[in-house]
């Protein structure tokens, strides 16, 4: 009460003061073809304010007491930002569910997002205001007047186009937007189903800006859309088709012209674009306009090229003045395709080559906060680890999301999310979702339009599902279909991420989604059924990805941290939502104790964890790797997932704060370009290449010691490699018959002339292999009936290793590890600190490494902390299973 009295008191004294401090700003947008983003909001709940809010969105309103945000922000990115709450505090412990609990009332109602501005509009001229979507829906005032209603402006990704010419004045202008409180299973919003804790307020809110434009009597109203006739690299000139769709705002016929140019970002080469059109009363078409683009530069994935762009400017103009212009679109020249191979498993194909598909799925973040610099670190992970691809389940982000991507040569597979509203299906007997009613196909309309124009261009794009666990039923298939098409889409589309069903519109999908999500052992992906490797997983993983000590410790009290081994079966809230099939490590850790024995305390519990995790996605890459040339052929997987949205104990190749974990280096060494790999199962070796070009010969060195260091077998063999295939080398390795308890495999794969070593990787191996019991899968994983037994790893001898550090330039340091003992130093991490803390992101070319005995090993450590002027404290420590922590100054 005490806040409605403040503010009529405000309302009625300050209102001039106000309009007098603003009215020296310069208008918004002030001549045809500007753009401006709305640069900032006032934020409020509706809990203490008159129940018409029309009113407030009158210019003059004294808000200053409100919250103050900048372009976008969910109420609780908004109220972080303020300092309302601090993510820090609510991300330790369970804090995020006391909150939840505590504030519920507070985002069961609408909240305002209200901003003034200046406009000075001119005769002739026009106003638009482009949403990019709000959740879950959202009433538009302007300047007193309902612009949209809550009925029209819905869902995430609806984005529309609004002519707001009629409302906007000279001088003061105000925008205000109530958005509505958001349920993930009757809004087609952005959840987080069961893998996740829901933000308090459902992510509700303003999370994309509003864009503000000013246009003469023709108006661009879409993004332009690219397409080209690029069929294969070596063409020496490619059409550009630039399409754009245009409005005439006149009730008269119009003749104008559209213009344009394509600039190679590199400035190699400039095309003009140019053409007439002729617009009736009211009419909106698409224009298109064509442009040749001789020897054309090709963008490439980053593992086979480069990445250049080009960027298309648009203008139209009437009787030479300029009436609207949109760009700069940036594209690039190549294509994607996909086929179903003969067993109905997807193959994508880039610029005609096939693509092997090394993904993770990505997440936004809790409250949907968007930090470029954050998403460039992680897509740094991304190619460290060897992976080409990051799939979006439903996480559509900001256009410079895809820009990254673009830039840093990642595909990117976008599509609609599962389980909740999303896959509101009568056959769906697995999700949640409300049944979609008429209006919710009006949405998904919108959204698809806007999400499809909003991803034409980039190249990034390697595809879109329609669906995740479930295909659209007939009537949404066919809307989205018809909206990508429309947007010009030329990419694969997709049905679903499963094999349930699908729409006969658009076909199988050819992916599977048969688990696992939780821990199964390495010789799991060397099987026939199921998520083992052959055919296209499209999420699956062994629900791995643990962070390390400093990490747990940022969101874990010291009692939850010990609990992790001490009560092993326990709820963890920062694994998921409780009530969840994933709110616990059951699974995780009944595997970890029974094969490498009970903890004895936490630092033995957190090394076996790394060692778990690091065995587990090294094998799930590796084996797809390796089965890419088998009889059923391996086709691509996307590990599940790629990061997390708050700080979380699974599901991530490197923790929230972006330092690396076992999973890390896992997939680092499971997806190399070269590489030579054990199948567990059948005691093979595989040779595999990823690359397009490199051929030649290759020696391969085997070694086999077990834990006392003597040795059970060596051998060396040669092969020829193959471009872009994996085959079979080595039927069955030597010195495994031999294993008494554990023995060690170190493999090596060198270039035959020079020798120099293009992979190595070390196993460590039981006596019998994990027995699973897939007649006994669920959904989610596949017990085990007999586990392996590690426990003499027990029994190894501590083992003395030798490190020295010296400082390479650029935020970069060497190292050289020597095991000093007759004995193998097994798994040892090195870590990087400045006075004590750890470096984040930090890349390391190897680690979480197992030395053999006399073993001497070179590492190189890149991180843009690491420097040493001014720091006369960086270390790097090295501490391993049988090996003492030893550290050494880098400067
Ligand atoms: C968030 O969505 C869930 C349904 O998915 C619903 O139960 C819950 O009440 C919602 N929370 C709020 C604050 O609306
Ligand atoms: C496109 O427009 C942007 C913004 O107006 C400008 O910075 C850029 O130079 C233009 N590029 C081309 C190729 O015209
Ligand atoms: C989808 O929206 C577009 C653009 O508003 C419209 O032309 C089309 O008819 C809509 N489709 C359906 C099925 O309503
Ligand atoms: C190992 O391979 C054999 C055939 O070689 C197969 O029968 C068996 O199921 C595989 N093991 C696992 C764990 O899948
Ligand atoms: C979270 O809150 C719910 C009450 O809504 C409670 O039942 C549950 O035990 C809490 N979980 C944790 C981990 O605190
Ligand atoms: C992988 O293929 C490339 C390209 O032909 C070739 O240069 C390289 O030697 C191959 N490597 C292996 C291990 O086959
Ligand atoms: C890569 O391998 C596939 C099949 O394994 C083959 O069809 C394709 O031609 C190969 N591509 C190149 C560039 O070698
Ligand atoms: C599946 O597992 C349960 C309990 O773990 C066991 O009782 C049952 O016999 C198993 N079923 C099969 C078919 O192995
Ligand atoms: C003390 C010791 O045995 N050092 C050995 C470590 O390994 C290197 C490389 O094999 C040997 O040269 C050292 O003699």
């Amino acid at each position: 009460m005490g806040h409605f009295l403040y503010l009529c008191r405000l309302l009625a004294t300050s209102a001039l003061l106000y309009t007098l401090t603003i009215a020296d700003r310069p208008p918004l947008v002030s001549s045809p073809g500007d753009r401006a983003i709305i640069p900032g909001w006032h934020l409020q709940s509706t809990e203490h304010i008159p129940s018409d809010v029309s009113s407030l969105s009158l210019p003059g309103v004294e808000v200053s007491s409100w919250y103050r945000i900048g372009p976008f922000a969910t109420v609780m990115a908004g109220l972080v930002e303020n300092g309302v709450y601090d993510d820090t505090e609510l991300f330790f412990s369970d804090n995020l569910n006391d909150t939840t609990n505590a504030d519920k009332a507070k985002f069961d109602v609408p909240w305002l997002y209200r901003e003034e501005f200046e406009l000075d509009p001119g005769k002739g001229s026009h106003y638009f205001l482009q949403t990019h979507g709000v959740t879950s829906r959202a009433d538009i005032y302007i300047n007193g007047a309902l612009l949209a209603s809550k009925d029209f402006q819905v869902g995430s990704y609806g984005g529309r186009n609004y002519d707001i010419t009629k409302h906007v004045r000279s001088g003061n202008n105000c925008l205000l937007v109530q958005a509505y409180p958001t349920s993930y299973v009757r809004d087609l919003a952005i959840g987080f189903v069961d893998w996740n804790s829901y933000p308090p307020d459902n992510g509700t809110g303003v999370w994309r800006s509003f864009v503000f434009s000013q246009t003469g009597p023709v108006s661009i109203v879409s993004t332009p859309r690219i397409v080209t006739d690029f069929k294969e690299p070596r063409m020496q000139e490619v059409k550009v088709t630039v399409k754009t769709d245009v409005r005439n705002n006149f009730g008269k016929s119009i003749d104008g012209k559209i213009g344009g140019v394509i600039e190679a970002e590199d400035k190699s080469s400039t095309a003009i674009l140019s053409g007439d059109f002729s617009l009736g009363p009211g009419e909106e078409k698409t224009i298109s306009v064509e442009a040749t683009i001789q020897n054309p530069k090709v963008w490439w994935p980053a593992k086979w090229g480069e990445q250049p762009l080009y960027i298309a400017n648009v203008t139209v103009s009437v009787d030479e003045a300029i009436s609207d212009i949109n760009g700069p679109v940036t594209f690039g020249i190549r294509s994607v395709t996909s086929r179903l191979n003969s067993h109905e498993d997807m193959e994508f194909f880039v610029n005609g080559k096939p693509f092997f598909v090394m993904g993770a799925g990505y997440t936004s973040d809790i409250f949907l906060r968007f930090d470029e610099d954050r998403v460039r670190k992680q897509f740094q992970y991304v190619l460290d680890m060897g992976l080409n691809t990051v799939r979006l389940e439903g996480k559509h982000e900001h256009s410079h999301f895809y820009e990254l991507a673009n830039r840093m040569g990642l595909m990117l597979l976008a599509g609609w999310e599962c389980c909740n509203k999303w896959e509101g299906w009568t056959y769906n007997d697995e999700g949640s979702g409300e049944l979609w009613t008429d209006a919710d196909y009006a949405t998904a309309n919108a959204s698809m339009l806007h999400e499809a124009a909003l991803m034409q261009a980039h190249p990034s794009m390697l595809g879109f599902l329609l669906g995740s666990d479930f295909w659209p039923v007939d009537r949404a298939t066919k809307i989205y279909v018809d909206a990508l098409e429309r947007m010009d889409w030329n990419n694969p589309i997709i049905s679903s991420a499963a094999q349930r069903g699908f729409p006969e519109l658009v076909g199988p999908s050819g992916m599977k989604m048969n688990g696992p999500y939780d821990w199964v052992p390495p010789n799991y992906w060397y099987g026939d059924q199921l998520g083992a490797a052959f055919g296209f997983g499209s999420e699956l993983g062994a629900g791995v990805g643990s962070p390390e000590l400093a990490s747990l410790r940022e969101f874990l009290t010291e009692v939850e941290i010990e609990e992790l081994w001490m009560k092993p079966d326990q709820d963890v809230y920062h694994l998921s939502r409780n009530p969840g099939n994933f709110d616990n490590r059951r699974i995780y850790n009944g595997g970890l104790f029974a094969r490498y024995g009970k903890p004895r305390n936490l630092e033995d519990y957190l090394i076996k964890v790394q060692i778990t995790d690091y065995e587990a996605a090294r094998a799930q890459f590796e084996s797809y790797a390796a089965r890419k040339n088998a009889e059923r052929p391996a086709t691509g997987l996307i590990y599940w997932m790629l990061n997390s949205a708050w700080p979380n104990m699974h599901w991530s190749l490197f923790d929230y704060y972006l330092k690396p974990i076992g999973s890390t280096l896992g997939a680092k060494v499971g997806t190399k370009v070269e590489h030579i790999a054990y199948d567990y199962n059948e005691s093979a070796l595989y040779i595999i290449n990823h690359s397009l070009v490199n051929s030649g010969k290759r020696s391969i060195w085997i070694d086999v010691v077990d834990i006392s260091g003597t040795s059970l077998a060596q051998d060396k063999h040669s092969a020829d490699t193959q471009p872009n295939s994996s085959k079979k080398i080595v039927a069955n390795v030597p010195g495994i018959d031999k294993i008494r308890d554990v023995a060690f495999l170190k493999l090596e794969l060198r270039d035959e002339e020079e020798q120099t070593l293009l992979s190595r990787n070390v196993y460590w191996l039981p006596k019998t292999l994990d027995v699973l019991d897939w007649d006994n899968s669920t959904w989610y994983h596949t017990p085990v009936t007999s586990y392996s037994d590690f426990t003499a790893l027990e029994n190894l001898a501590p083992a003395s290793v030798k490190l020295s550090v010296q400082p390479g330039g650029k935020g970069s340091a060497h190292i050289t590890l020597e095991n000093e003992s007759d004995i193998p130093a097994f798994f040892m991490r090195l870590n990087a600190l400045a006075s004590n803390t750890e470096f984040a992101p930090i890349f390391w070319s190897d680690n979480y490494v197992t030395l053999f005995p006399h073993e001497k090993m070179e590492l190189s450590v890149e991180s843009p902390g690491l420097r040493c002027e001014g720091e006369s404290n960086v270390v790097v420590e090295v501490a391993g299973f049988n090996v003492e922590k030893i550290n050494a100054g880098v400067c």
